[in-house]
């Protein structure tokens, strides 16, 4: 059984750490946030995954999952350490390459090299291939390099990692053939092997696809907004269309993956690609069409207290990278009429005025849903109405039953919904 070193214990490196030893590979996780490091090593978890802690904890008993801030001689290294983006939007692949530096001097021959993270196409061939060749090794010759793009959705990346169709790009195809070795001990759906291009793309363009679609849908659901008609219904009646999948409106695209990946075309590609350019854009002016909708309702009350349910960019998870919550709630604090306060069961932090669910809506004068979170499903008209100072909701996700907060006398906003 080879060894495996994975470089980045965050959202994907974790999981993949966690079911690689728990199928038998002596697994060597690397993270170089000592309090990651440290965490795990005490039996805890920084990621809120659904069935991550008991994959951890089995692999960190079986003691085929050890966890260190430094990368260890093993056979196959796999990389899922972040690309986030920087000044005007392009890919910031510095994490990429402090770690591919971080094992040139472990390489030898035959190891394979696993790049997880999502990239800009051609960053395997024009960027890894010939950082890696530092070591003197012939990358696809003495060693192998691929592209394998995580594909897992937050919130049920344990179960996806295993079910999902895998895409694996090898540099050649002796290296897609290798990577596949190691992706099909734990991999149910099927693996289909390609070049590490083209699995660079197809990663960007799922993201990309969804994040038009989405536009789309925000877009109808300004103009419903002016029609006077509720574009939740024209997307469910528009779906029964046989050959018609239009995502759902809301707040704005958030997260690490949709509202970042397709800037990693744009920046390759800035004269073809001003549909997914403008699609970005649309999904952006999301938060501040919530903000001014905001305003409209309540921008004349003079002092008030607002309420903001939900922090994390999507429901049931702890992540609020790119929160659309978050535009929503620094645009609204820099209103001197704004006090605001945030409820949020799934996050924790000392940066914002988190707080309880009653404490956030005692006494206040508007509650803004932005996120769906499952536990906002049980607020009941009856226990806000105690709380509150006036009956003023404005619901950015349609979670809510528009009749029963107007029968307890609520003025309700659907956002996208001009009735
Ligand atoms: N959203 C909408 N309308 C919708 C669907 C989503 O406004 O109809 C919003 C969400 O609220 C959220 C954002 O879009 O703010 C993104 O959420 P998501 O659930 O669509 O996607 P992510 O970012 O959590 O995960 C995506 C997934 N990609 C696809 O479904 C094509 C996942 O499979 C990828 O692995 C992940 O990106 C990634 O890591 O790239």
């Amino acid at each position: 059984m080879k060894e495996i070193c994975i470089l980045g214990l965050g959202y994907i490196g974790l999981p993949t750490a966690s079911t690689l030893a728990v199928n038998g590979f002596k697994v060597h996780g690397v993270d170089i946030d000592p309090t990651i490091v440290e965490k795990l090593n005490d039996g805890g978890t920084h990621v809120e995954e659904p069935g991550l802690s008991t994959v951890l904890s089995a692999a960190l008993c079986s003691g085929n999952l050890v966890v260190s801030s430094v990368p260890k001689q093993a056979d196959v290294y796999i990389i899922a350490v972040p690309t986030p983006i920087k000044e005007e939007n392009k890919a910031d692949l510095s994490c990429i390459e402090n770690a591919a530096r971080s094992i040139i001097p472990l390489l030898k021959k035959g190891d394979i090299v696993i790049l997880e993270s999502t990239s800009p196409p051609g960053t395997c061939l024009g960027f890894l291939k010939p950082l890696l060749e530092e070591s003197g090794l012939e990358m696809g010759v003495d060693c192998y390099l691929a592209y394998c793009p995580e594909r897992v959705l937050p919130g049920n990346i344990v179960n996806e990692l295993s079910l999902n169709n895998r895409i694996i790009g090898g540099i050649n195809q002796a290296s897609a053939e290798q990577a596949k070795k190691i992706y099909e001990t734990f991999v149910c759906g099927e693996i289909h092997l390609t070049c590490s291009t083209t699995a660079e793309m197809v990663k960007l363009m799922e993201n990309s696809y969804r994040d038009v679609n989405i536009a789309l849908a925000n877009e109808l659901a300004m103009v419903s907004h002016d029609l006077g008609i509720n574009a939740w219904d024209v997307v469910r009646l528009a779906n029964l269309h046989p050959r018609v999948n239009l995502h759902l409106p809301g707040p704005g695209v958030g997260g690490h993956c949709i509202s970042v990946d397709p800037w990693f075309i744009i920046e390759k590609f800035p004269q073809s690609t001003a549909l997914i350019r403008q699609a970005r854009m649309v999904n952006d002016e999301m938060p501040s069409f919530v903000c001014c909708e905001i305003d409209k309702k309540v921008g004349h009350l003079g002092p008030i207290k607002l309420t903001i349910l939900g922090l994390s960019y999507k429901a049931n998870v702890n992540d609020i990278r790119e929160s659309p919550a978050l535009k929503i709630f620094n645009r609204l604090r820099c209103n001197p009429n704004y006090q605001i306060a945030l409820h949020d069961p799934h996050v924790s932090s000392t940066e914002y005025p988190l707080y309880d669910l009653e404490t956030a809506c005692r006494d206040s004068d508007c509650i803004v849903l932005v996120t769906d979170h499952k536990e906002f499903r049980q607020i009941r008209p009856s226990h806000l109405s105690c709380w509150v100072k006036r009956k003023i909701l404005i619901d950015t996700r349609n979670l809510f039953n528009k009749q029963e907060w107007l029968d307890h006398g609520f003025d309700f906003t659907l956002i996208g919904a001009g009735v």
